[in-house]
């Protein structure tokens, strides 16, 4: 019998216990014992009804993930049949109760609604997760699903792909009782009291729907789930639970999990799940490495980013002292995170109760004072060498040893911030992404001396503020910033050669993107990167071309959206209004700067942003300042609005191909210039036939 499973007795229950950490997920092995204890449970007629349970943290949280992709490569041929097992444990004649603690998702949540009965712990939750991988439930999920639950929930949570608690789930009808107390003693107790009653077969329930149910799901999911397959398939698979025979249903389920699990989609959700774990991974900086405490926080400047910064800690429970220069900027700072809790409460996020809570741990202040106490301080102040210096030869004064010196900086060099101390090993940059209380990345910038108990305590504390914390090194733009670079550059290119504003965004929005380039300047601040260029002025290379409309709509006090016009106008509830003024000033900028102007494809627009993307992404990785191409796509999918579905631009280059990649590259410099100059990289990788992945 496989270790991964095994039968115990305890009576008249025989006892599964699945034994496959950490998650106990379907790994090779373990349908196989669960088979085997099922035979064995049907010929021991000393066994009279059965408990299946998992051992350690949780029931079984699904297939295992990484097997797809041996699949879908080849190296595997398709997996275990597990849907006919899952038919076995139905038609056991001896009743099956499932004990669900931890999480029942995905193939996990399958094998449980396929037992007669489930019990659940109060904690416990399950789901049917696999839209987040692209994919959608593949062992009869969607057909099991809708019977228990009903098919307006049993649909939206196939489509969504969230959980539901186990009360929630008992309320559903998807968990028969929940146990208090000791889950197994209670789960052999419900199995004794289910000893020789007609045992319920979920297949055998009713699962009808109304019509109008899914032409609503579909035209929700077109919008939320934007160009994404395995909503739209879900949608189809629970339709087909709710019209054909159970037998039927299932066929139209596995037709279209196929479909899924071979799309190209799903291989970028996948590479996502895993790089979001991968990234935590520092290969020098082991497990061992002592965590500092950090449990108070200082911010200086009570602006868009500060204030948001703020709020990350707080909603974390960790006390924030906010630092502004002078009374009106510490008002208008507190006023509007008052207004972002206060929209977030209206949207049932918080109760009006936590707002307080979360608003009494930030404390505002004008001074210093309390900076000496503090563990960490993050620095948020106008994106400027002079101005962050000068703030932490202050903070290197006051900060007691050992406090966390952080920088928000989104360009500059930590090395020469950290100069500004006597503590380089202190400093670290912590780039945070606007809205900085709603974008998920943090990129965690390590400096040549920054320590790396500094390092591991930001990666960790990351997590404990919901963010992704990926680490990048200290180059100009660190990996983000430096890759927008070269991507907006292009999109303000396209459209002083002739593109629209409107196409150029809409392009890339289609393709997946979050936002269009433009847009996206505009919600940021198109003074921001203003500034930065200055700063940075005397770096450019003479001779090389320059965009030139956004500075000039700086120069005319067009920032984005807080000054009401940008690259677009913008009314009172800050909806984009493409300005036609734009388009001729643009036009005449073109003319003057002799420019010529030419129809351009959304193909042309797409392709010369995101291959900016990746040949820049290819210099970073080379130079070191990525780990892994890994943290590279991280950056992009958690901070940059790029489609998780297409995995990251790297791992879409990898999608694509390098040698093809690298061909447009070649014929993109041919056309313009050496702004396009093929990363080495790309071009080695590409001649050797490999992947940045590999
Ligand atoms: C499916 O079931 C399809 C079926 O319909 C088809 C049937 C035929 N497989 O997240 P954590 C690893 S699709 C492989 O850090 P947490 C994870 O990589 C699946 N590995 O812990 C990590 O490894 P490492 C549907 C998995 O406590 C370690 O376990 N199910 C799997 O924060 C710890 O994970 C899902 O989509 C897996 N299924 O969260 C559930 N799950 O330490 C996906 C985890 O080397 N999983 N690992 O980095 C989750 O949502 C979370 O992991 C979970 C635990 C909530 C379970």
């Amino acid at each position: 019998m496989s270790d991964l499973v095994k039968l115990t007795r305890e009576g008249a229950i025989g006892i599964i216990t699945i034994h496959n950490p950490p998650v106990n997920a379907l790994s090779p092995g373990v349908p196989e014992g669960i088979d085997e204890c099922i035979d064995e449970l049907t010929a021991d007629d000393s066994l009279k009804a059965a408990v299946m349970i998992g051992s350690g943290r949780t029931f079984v949280a699904g297939a295992d993930i990484k097997e797809f992709g041996k699949i879908t490569s080849g190296q595997t041929k398709r997996g275990v049949a597990f849907l006919p097992l899952l038919l076995k444990i139905e038609d056991c004649p001896k009743p099956v109760v499932m004990a669900i603690h931890g999480t029942a998702f995905g193939g996990g949540l399958e094998l449980a609604m396929a037992g007669h009965y489930r019990v659940a712990v109060a904690s416990a939750q399950v789901g049917q997760p696999e839209v987040k991988l692209g994919i959608i439930p593949g062992a009869a999920g969607t057909q099991r699903l809708p019977r228990l639950a009903g098919v307006a929930k049993g649909l939206e949570m196939c489509v969504d792909g969230n959980p539901v608690k186990a009360t929630q789930a008992h309320e559903l009808g998807i968990v028969d009782a929940i146990i208090d107390g000791d889950l197994l003693a209670g789960a052999v107790a419900f199995a004794r009291e289910a000893i020789g009653k007609p045992a319920p077969k979920t297949r055998q329930r009713n699962a009808a729907g109304n019509e109008s149910v899914f032409a609503a799901a579909r035209e929700s999911a077109r919008k939320k789930y934007r160009n994404m397959l395995a909503p739209q398939a879900a949608i189809d698979a629970v339709e087909a639970a709710s019209k054909l025979p159970f037998d039927q249903g299932c066929e139209v389920e596995a037709r279209l999990f196929q479909q899924c699990l071979f799309s190209d989609q799903s291989k970028g959700m996948i590479h996502v799940f895993f790089g979001e774990r991968e990234i935590a991974k520092v290969p020098d900086i082991g497990k061992d490495t002592p965590v500092l405490p950090v449990n108070s926080v200082a911010v200086i400047g009570a602006g868009t980013m500060g204030g948001g910064i703020a709020m990350n800690f707080a909603n974390a429970g960790i006390p924030v002292l906010l630092k502004e220069s002078d009374q009106a900027a510490l008002d208008r700072g507190l006023s509007v995170i008052r207004k972002n809790y206060d929209t977030s409460a209206k949207k049932g996020r918080f109760t009006p109760e936590q707002v307080e809570q979360r608003m009494a741990l930030i404390r505002p202040t004008l001074t210093y004072d309390g900076f000496e106490s503090v563990d960490m301080v993050v620095e948020a102040v106008f994106e400027g060498m002079a101005l962050k210096k000068q703030v932490f030869g202050e903070l290197d004064k006051i900060a007691k040893p050992g406090a966390i010196l952080a920088s928000n900086t989104s360009t500059l060099s930590i090395d020469e911030i950290a100069s500004a101390t006597s503590r380089p090993e202190s400093v670290i940059g912590t780039h945070f992404f606007s809205p900085a209380n709603v974008m998920k990345l943090l990129e965690i910038v390590r400096g040549r001396q920054s320590g790396k108990d500094v390092i591991h305590t930001c990666m960790q504390l990351s997590k404990k503020i919901g963010k992704v914390g990926v680490l990048v090194g200290n180059c100009r733009g660190f990996v983000g910033n430096r890759m927008f670079g070269p991507y907006r550059r292009e999109a303000q290119f396209l459209v002083e050669e002739g593109a629209s504003v409107e196409a150029v965004d809409k392009a890339l929005y289609d393709w997946g993107m979050a936002m269009g380039p433009l847009a996206t300047g505009d919600l940021a601040g198109l003074d921001v990167g203003w500034r930065i260029r200055k700063e940075y002025a005397h770096l450019e290379k003479p001779g090389i071309r320059q965009p030139i409309a956004e500075d000039r709509l700086c120069e005319m006090g067009r920032y984005g959206q807080k000054t009401g016009a940008g690259w677009y106008e913008y009314d009172e509830n800050r909806r984009a209004v493409p300005d036609p003024e734009v388009a001729a000033m643009v036009r005449q900028w073109a003319a003057d700067a002799g420019i010529p102007q030419r129809e351009i494809t959304a193909e042309e627009i797409v392709e010369r942003c995101v291959y900016a993307l990746v040949n820049e992404g290819a210099r970073i990785l080379e130079e070191g300042f990525a780990m892994r191409s890994v943290d590279i796509d991280m950056v992009y999918v958690f901070g940059y609005g790029f489609p998780a579905y297409r995995g990251g631009p790297m791992f879409y280059a990898d999608t694509v191909g390098l040698n093809e990649v690298y061909g447009r590259v070649r014929g993109l410099e041919a056309q313009h210039g050496e702004l396009w100059e093929p990363a080495p990289l790309l071009k080695r990788l590409a001649e050797e036939g490999k992947t940045f992945r590999a």
